[in-house]
């Protein structure tokens, strides 16, 4: 497509849209209208901001427009999750701004509701302005006001110089958005926060990545969860600060898959620090493919939340009366895992005092940087609590 806006006209039920590409600046120029005139805007950052390269372009205009962002499960890391305009990923506080917005600007995602990810509730009553480079998902799922066709990084640089150019540089001063940001964040990760804290045993799986937090250095390293709890429970609280510093995935979410994952991140970047959380499912998949770690010698850490089961997974979870063939497995009394993974020649520990979670964790990153492989067993109870998807209430 070149730079010409072009009218759609649409079946009855669709309303009518405009559409143009990002290609010119003036093809923007309506988005940002609407944006500046309209009340509670939260912007919905997608995985397509990451293959556009386009993170500090969104950052530039999320902090000109002041806007709360949000971002999918995919895209985390695609805007640095200590920014003060962060809502989050999952939880009460992205609910809260989902609900409340009355115009939402979607870039470089498909706004396509899965078990992974939100709804917008009540669609029909808010403006959507959806900027994506395949104009299949425009009109799909949800009423589209505004589209823009285009690659991410063009089109967020030239809504951003079209802001700049209708404020004389200023950008939207509009209330304290940071400060209602972060009571929304205090208010809706607080009982995380308080077990990343601590002190009980079995070992809360919080404090495990909350010490993981504090061990990493979040600008140079790898981390990704697996199916179950461990991707509901790290993409609740992770703290992700640079594009692919944290891998999320899901809806083919194949147990085993954290172990590819990390190796992949470890081979592209062999000097960052790459991690793979896991419960016993995802460890028990992952098994046969352990020893590519020692033949290679690729220095990843296998961070196991050894609960005995598959938390997620008891009577009831799926909906009344539902009860999988399996969800108790053999757990740390039954098994000593570390002993296993030890004997095939990995650096393994096992650990069952919170205190000493932070010490193990550097020890395992320690052995890494030589290219030995770590397994360290957190002996944790069950705690299937993580932030919610707006609009996807237990299936
Ligand atoms: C190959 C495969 N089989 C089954 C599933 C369905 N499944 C998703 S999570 C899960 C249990 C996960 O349990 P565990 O690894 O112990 O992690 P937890 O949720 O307890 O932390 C199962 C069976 C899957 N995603 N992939």
């Amino acid at each position: 497509m070149t730079g010409e806006r072009i009218w759609i006209g649409c079946a009855a039920t669709i309303p009518r849209i405009r559409c143009c590409t990002a290609a010119t600046r003036r093809s923007a120029a309506t988005g940002p209208r609407r944006w500046r005139t309209t009340r509670r805007r939260p912007q919905n950052a997608g995985e397509g901001v990451i293959y556009a390269g386009a993170s500090e372009d969104l950052k530039a205009l999320a902090e000109l427009v002041n806007v709360p962002v949000i971002t999918p499960l995919k895209a985390k890391g695609a805007f640095p999750e200590n920014h003060p305009l962060f809502v989050g990923v999952r939880g009460d506080q992205v609910a809260h701004y989902l609900n409340k917005s009355d115009l939402i600007l979607a870039v470089g995602s498909s706004l396509s509701p899965h078990r992974f990810s939100h709804a917008i509730p009540d669609a029909a009553k808010k403006t959507i302005i959806h900027c994506n480079v395949d104009e299949l998902h425009i009109n799909k799922m949800y009423p589209t006001a505004h589209a823009v066709i285009g690659d991410a990084r063009l089109t967020l640089q030239a809504l951003r110089q079209e802001v700049s150019d209708r404020t004389s540089g200023a950008g939207r001063t509009a209330g304290d958005v940071a400060a209602e940001v972060k009571a929304a964040r205090d208010q809706g990760l607080a009982r995380y926060r308080q077990v990343m804290n601590s002190d009980e045993t079995p070992i809360n799986p919080y404090r495990v990545y909350g010490d993981l937090m504090e061990v990493l250095d979040l600008r140079n390293s790898f981390v990704t969860h697996e199916s179950g709890n461990t991707r509901d429970q790290l993409s609740t609280v992770f703290d992700t600060l640079i594009p692919r510093g944290f891998l999320g995935w899901g809806n083919v979410s194949t147990l085993g898959f954290s172990l590819a994952a990390a190796i992949a991140a470890k081979k592209a970047f062999p000097g960052r620090a790459s991690v793979a959380v896991t419960g016993e499912a995802g460890l028990g998949y992952m098994l046969g493919n352990l020893e590519v770690l020692l033949r290679e010698k690729l220095g990843i850490t296998v961070v196991h939340i050894s609960n005995g089961g598959f938390a997620g997974y008891g009577p009831g979870f799926w909906g009344p009366g539902h009860d999988p063939f399996t969800h108790r497995v053999l757990g740390p009394d039954e098994v000593d895992m570390s002993k296993v993974i030890g004997a095939l020649g990995f650096h393994t520990e096992r650990v069952s005092e919170p205190a000493e979670v932070i010490p193990a964790l550097r020890r395992a990153l320690d052995v890494n940087t030589s290219g030995r492989p770590a397994y360290i067993e957190f002996i944790c109870c069950q705690y299937p609590v993580y932030g919610q998807w707006v609009g996807r209430g237990a299936e």
